[in-house]
């Protein structure tokens, strides 16, 4: 699952693709005419990972990842930068909006800059729908065939909806449309989280930010989250560890480096949800789409316990903490489950597939 940085330029995608990555990419204060593109894998930092680790010391401990992709800045009004695979790929948006004062590019405005980068989405898709449109209108026109008219029907729904500026995301649609329309990987449809870059010193009051800047009706739409990161104080959290790091925070009022948070909200955002294995090898998680089965979730840990897949042996986080690991007394108190390839996995959740390799 992948996870695009989105917004205008300057607004700080690169700082917090790095701080999101563990990279170290150049950022600048002035434009350096270069579009550049940088792909990095992110890690969701989660305490319940860090527990099982501590209980289970394995040799090797493995948190949840996702893909980060850093692309130019879009400018205002300027849709033509969003028409690259790397974004129409996302899985979701991460919009890094710029809420910090800077000389160059004057006052934050973030309302204003969230409203028009849904302009810009919601116009590029716009006119995807007129360019299919038409085609398909020619194409009924020789022959009229019932796949297509079928489309037709939908695109014109979709193309009175962007006419409305409704985002996709806020559009209903039945899973037979919905499948329909899926290869157009139309943008406004993708999740978003418009993530407000502060400045240093707004950090105490960015739990009133919704009300500060007026963001009540963006913050209540479908597929929408508000969030926010000083991404600068971030990359200084970043370079201390333990006790020092700990003091900074408190300093900041803060009980946690705020990207934690970021990358949490990013990986809600994809829809994802993590399932453990335990074992003196290794203490994993493995990001699952919310909603997948037993037998597809053994198959993100190998494709052979997919195929082999007899049963999964669940049980929750909290009860394997309870009795520090002790699987046998999970089992006594019948908290260890045996289920079937069927049965949704739950996020928290510790799986050990059973499975039989066959020939
Ligand atoms: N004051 C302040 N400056 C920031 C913050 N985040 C980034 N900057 C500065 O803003 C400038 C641009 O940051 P980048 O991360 O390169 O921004 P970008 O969005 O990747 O820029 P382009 O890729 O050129 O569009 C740099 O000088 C950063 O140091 C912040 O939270 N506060
Ligand atoms: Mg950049």
């Amino acid at each position: 699952m992948k996870i695009g940085l989105i917004g205008l330029a300057k607004s700080g995608k690169t700082t917090l693709f790095n701080l999101l990555t563990g990279s170290n990419i150049a950022t600048a204060r002035y434009d350096s005419g270069r579009a550049e593109l940088h792909t990095g894998v992110a890690r969701v930092p989660d305490p319940r990972v860090d527990r099982l680790s501590a209980l289970f010391k394995p040799k090797k401990t493995t948190y949840a990842t996702f893909e980060v992709v850093d692309l130019a800045g879009i400018a205002r009004g300027e849709r033509a930068g969003l028409d690259t695979k790397e974004f129409r790929n996302a899985d979701a948006l991460l919009h890094v909006v710029r809420t910090f004062a800077d000389e160059a590019q004057g006052a934050a405005a973030p309302k204003r800059d969230i409203e028009d980068l849904e302009t810009e989405l919601i116009l590029a898709d716009l006119e995807v729908v007129e360019r299919r449109l038409e085609r398909l209108e020619a194409s009924i026109k020789k022959q009229r065939k019932d796949v297509e008219v079928k489309e037709q029907a939908i695109l014109v729904r979709l193309k009175g909806e962007l006419e409305g500026e409704t985002a996709l995301r806020a559009v209903t649609l039945t899973p037979d449309e919905a499948r329909a329309i899926r290869g157009y990987t139309f943008l406004s449809q993708k999740p978003i989280l418009h993530c407000l870059n502060l400045d240093e010193k707004a950090i105490g009051e960015a739990a009133q930010l919704v009300e500060r800047f007026g963001l009540e009706a963006i913050a209540g739409r479908p597929g929408t989250r508000i969030g926010w990161v000083s991404a600068i104080i971030e990359a200084e959290v970043a370079q201390l560890a333990g006790e020092e790091q700990r003091v900074f925070l408190a300093d900041l009022g803060l009980d946690e480096p705020a990207i934690h948070r970021v990358l949490s909200d990013c990986f809600a955002l994809l829809g994802l949800v993590s399932f453990f294995t335990v074992g003196e090898d290794e203490v994993r998680a493995w990001p699952i789409p919310a909603g997948t089965r037993a037998q597809d979730a053994a198959g993100t840990v190998h494709s052979d316990i997919a195929r082999g897949f007899i049963r999964a042996e669940v049980n929750r986080y909290d009860d394997l903490v309870a009795v520090d690991g002790a699987f046998a007394e999970l089992r006594a108190k019948g908290q260890l489950r045996l289920e079937g390839k069927d049965y949704v996995v739950r996020d928290g959740e510790i799986c050990h597939f059973r499975f039989n390799v066959g020939k």
